[in-house]
Formats: C-alpha cells, structure tokens, sequence
C-alpha cells in the first residue's frame, strides 16, 4: 500500500477532488499554505494499493494546471532604502510525493 501525497493549488483543488472521487479514491484534503508564496494551497492524502498510484498521479495530473504568477519581491538596494521588483514564476500543476505505508488498520 502507498500515500499519495499532493499538493494542489487551490484553484485546481476541486476539479482533481471530483475526479478522484469519481474514480472510487479515498480522500483527506487538507488546508495547507506553501513556504515560498505563503499562499493557501490543498494538500491530498489519497491512501491506495500499489497497482493504483500511477491511476491517481494521472488523474491529479488531468485536474492540475500549470499557470505563471507574477510574485513582488522587496530588494534592499542600500541603507534605508528598498526597491521591489516584479518577477514571473511557474506555479504546479501538482507535487507528489509517494509513500510505502508499513501498516494500515481502521479499527
Ligand atoms: P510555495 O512554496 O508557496 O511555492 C510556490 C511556487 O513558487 C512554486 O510552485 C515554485 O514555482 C516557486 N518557488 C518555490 N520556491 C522557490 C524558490 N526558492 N525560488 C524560486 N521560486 C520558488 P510549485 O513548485 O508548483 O510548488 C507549489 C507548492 O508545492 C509550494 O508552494 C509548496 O507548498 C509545495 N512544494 C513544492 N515543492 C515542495 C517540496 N520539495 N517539498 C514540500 N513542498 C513542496
């Protein structure tokens, strides 16, 4: 058994969540915000057998978009002054991470 982990903007988090739901995956969303943009992001945990994981990544894939976002960053050129400055990045579509789950029981 393995634990997909995937973090999802928020703008794709519903899409990706009906197409696992449709496509008979257990699901936990959690609100997560992510490091570097400080912006709320979705994090999935999608418990499955091993034979299923590629089926998830391609369904989270289907949902997920890749965007650009232009991100302003504070530059500080000298004493007392700072010049900000527009850069682009790319942002998802997801990131996944898999796990080998050593033991699962619900009780
Ligand atoms: P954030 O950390 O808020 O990052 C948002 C986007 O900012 C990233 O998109 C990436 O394009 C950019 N970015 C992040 N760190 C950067 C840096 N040091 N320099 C320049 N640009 C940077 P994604 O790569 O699609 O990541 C989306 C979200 O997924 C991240 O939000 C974070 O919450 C999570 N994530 C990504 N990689 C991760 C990792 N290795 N471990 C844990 N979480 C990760």
């Amino acid at each position: 058994m393995k634990l997909i982990m995937a973090i999802i903007n928020n703008d794709d988090a519903s899409s990706v969540s009906g197409l696992l739901a449709e496509n008979g995956f257990s699901v936990t969303k959690m609100a997560t915000t992510g490091g570097f943009l400080m912006s709320g992001n979705t994090t999935f945990l999608i418990g499955t057998s091993d034979n299923k994981v590629q089926r998830a990544i391609e369904l989270i894939g289907k949902g997920s978009r890749k965007r650009k976002q232009v991100v302003d960053t504070s530059v500080t050129a000298a004493p007392h002054s700072t010049m900000s400055a527009s850069v682009e990045i790319n942002v998802g579509g997801a990131t996944i991470f898999v796990l080998s789950v050593e033991r699962f029981e619900k009780v």
